[in-house]
């Protein structure tokens, strides 16, 4: 028998993660933690269940049928054995109720259980993070009859009673520009409001409930008219109420999440407040869903670290374990130090979302909470793609093989960049809270890395003063403003996470372990600033029609 090579085992998702553990330790009070252990330890087992499946069963996706045998119009959706999981595994460990825990540590309990749930939902977190977002939207707003209609479905412990929301803003004309919202709101004879007009890219159209931009009959254009309104997708006996369901889509990635088209046809809907300004009210929504999508991107490079690791101790070339090879090893560390940064700003984000919903943080919290928010969803999308690219790598050929599992995580990390605003619209997100300024951010620099004179000190300022310095040359013109958002975005980014992970190195020594530090030195040595850009001269010569100029 020739050769046949070991396939990657997965180190357990919990137990072995030294950093979440590590953060979690430092994070949350010892009862507490000890109170989800259990949680944390079952949503593991099932994420490594759910990869030993993965790579012994072929892959399934859902499937619409749109009309029965008998011509009856019935669009239903069959959908993949992990999705059907999802809401005993979400109500049975309180993956949603966590986070509404009315405490402050209540966001990184709830977090650290998507965190391990994430990769085995099979992107089910998708319709999980727009439901924790319409909760959140729905208690923001102060409508009481909403909130008690609709919060003890979402949060709830019990799937019999757990509803999935979805968030529908997305049309043909208004992608990131909302403001072109062509679904327009009608009131009938009776008074009810009914929706009309079709939704492009609804994520979780198998929910029994969603958040929904439309414009009042009558309302001018542009993005202050929108309202937002709370709607029920099927009446008691399961039917869909005035919604039809077009097409699944057809992806790159995420094939097990049902992505529809939808007709939306006198669908009942109640307004969630005021009939205008519906953006503002559904912000709320949009920074829950970002840092979720900044918790799975994380979770992504987790599980591709893992597997190359595991891996790089089994494969052999040239002689010797590719663990034990230099380029090798030092191409693993690359991508933990970037991962680790990734995973510190990302739980920071969580930190401040908790302190900040129960009135728990210092003054400056807020608006840093505001800015790190954009800045934790667009960078680590980026990180990640390139993190799980070079896992795959780490395999050669085998990282090319779809029953290796592995492809599957690159095609679906690339839509942590696209969901929820891209990198470019999150960037100009980011001058939004720039507003305020800087102090916040450097309040935060200060707290984490003390006015020391160490190198590394040196380099998180240097960053800072360099971003601050840029943000006031472009400042008066907005071109060169929004030209600059990107680069300004990930130093700021990058900055913030060498902060986090500088206090890591501290929390790492106190127990004689080397590694954080490791990481941190890495991570700096990698450079923080992502300035460097050419005028806009340049843009408009290279990004338009270049072959005229030549
Ligand atoms: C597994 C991971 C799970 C992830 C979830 C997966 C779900 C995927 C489903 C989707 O992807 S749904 C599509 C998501 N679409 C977007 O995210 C839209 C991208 N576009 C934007 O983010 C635009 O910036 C936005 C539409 C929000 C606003 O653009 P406009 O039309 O230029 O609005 P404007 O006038 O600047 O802002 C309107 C108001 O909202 C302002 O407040 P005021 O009315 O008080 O002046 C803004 O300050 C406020 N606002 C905007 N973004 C905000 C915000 N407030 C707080 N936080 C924000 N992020």
């Amino acid at each position: 028998m020739s050769f046949v090579q070991s396939a990657p085992r997965l180190a357990h998702p919990y137990r072995d993660d030294r950093v979440l553990n590590a953060w979690l330790a430092h994070t949350l009070p010892s009862a507490r933690l000890e109170a989800m252990r259990p949680d944390l330890d079952a949503l593991a087992d099932y994420a490594l269940m759910a990869w030993d499946r993965r790579c012994r069963t072929p892959r399934t996706e859902p499937v619409l049928t749109q009309w029965d045998a008998w011509g009856s119009r019935v669009d239903r959706i069959a959908l993949t054995p992990a999705w059907e999981e999802g809401p005993d595994i979400t109500t049975r460990h309180a993956v949603l109720a966590a986070g509404h825990a009315g405490s402050p540590w209540a966001r990184v309990e709830e977090f650290a259980r998507v965190y391990l749930y994430h990769v085995a939902s099979e992107f089910y977190c998708c319709p999980l993070a727009m439901t924790d977002g319409a909760a959140t939207a729905l208690h923001a707003s102060g409508n009481r009859a909403l909130i008690e209609r609709a919060l003890p479905h979402f949060l709830s412990r019990d799937p019999a009673t757990f509803w999935l929301s979805g968030q529908w803003m997305t049309e043909t004309p208004g992608g990131s520009d909302v403001g072109r919202t062509e679904t327009v709101a009608r009131q009938d004879a009776e008074g009810q409001w009914r929706l009309y007009g079709r939704k492009w890219f609804s994520s979780a159209v198998v929910g029994e409930a969603a958040l929904a931009l439309a414009r009042p009959e009558g309302a001018g254009n542009g993005t202050a008219t929108l309202a937002l309104f709370y709607v029920e997708t099927k009446d008691e006996t399961g039917a869909w109420r005035g919604v039809t369901i077009d097409r699944l889509k057809k992806k790159l990635g995420t094939h097990e999440l049902p992505t529809a088209e939808i007709h939306l046809d006198g669908l009942p809907a109640t307004p969630v407040g005021p009939l205008d300004h519906g953006v503002r009210q559904i912000a709320p929504m949009l920074n829950v869903t970002r840092t979720w999508n900044a918790v799975c991107a994380v979770a992504s490079m987790a599980r591709a670290i893992a597997l190359a690791r595991d891996y790089a101790t089994r494969r052999s070339a040239f002689g010797a374990r590719l663990i034990d090879q230099p380029l090798h090893a030092r191409t693993l560390a690359d991508m933990q130090a970037e991962y680790e940064g990734a995973f510190s700003l990302t739980f920071h984000v969580a930190e401040l979302l908790g302190r900040v919903e129960h009135g728990e943080h210092a003054t400056h919290e807020a608006a840093l909470l505001r800015l790190l928010t954009p800045l934790a969803k667009l960078w680590t999308a980026k990180v990640s793609i390139r993190v799980v690219s070079e896992a795959l790598e780490c395999f050669g050929g085998a990282g090319y093989i779809e029953d290796t599992g592995l492809p599957q995580l690159l095609r679906d990390a690339q839509v942590y960049a696209i969901w929820e605003g891209t990198t470019n619209v999150l960037s100009l997100d980011m001058l939004r809270a720039l507003s305020a300024g800087l102090a916040p951010l450097r309040q935060a620099v200060d707290e984490l890395v003390p006015d020391d004179g160490t190198p590394a000190r040196h380099t998180v300022v240097a960053a800072l003063d360099a971003a601050e310095a840029l943000l006031g040359e472009v400042a008066a013109d907005r071109a060169s403003l929004e030209a600059s958002a990107r680069g300004i975005a990930f130093t700021l980014a990058r900055t913030m996470a060498a902060a986090l992970l500088l206090r890591s190195a501290r929390w790492g020594a106190a127990t004689g372990d080397l590694r954080p530090a490791a990481a941190s030195r890495r991570f700096l040595a990698r450079g923080l600033d992502r300035l460097a850009l050419p005028d806009n001269e340049d843009d408009s010569l290279l990004a338009g029609d270049g072959a005229a100029a030549m």
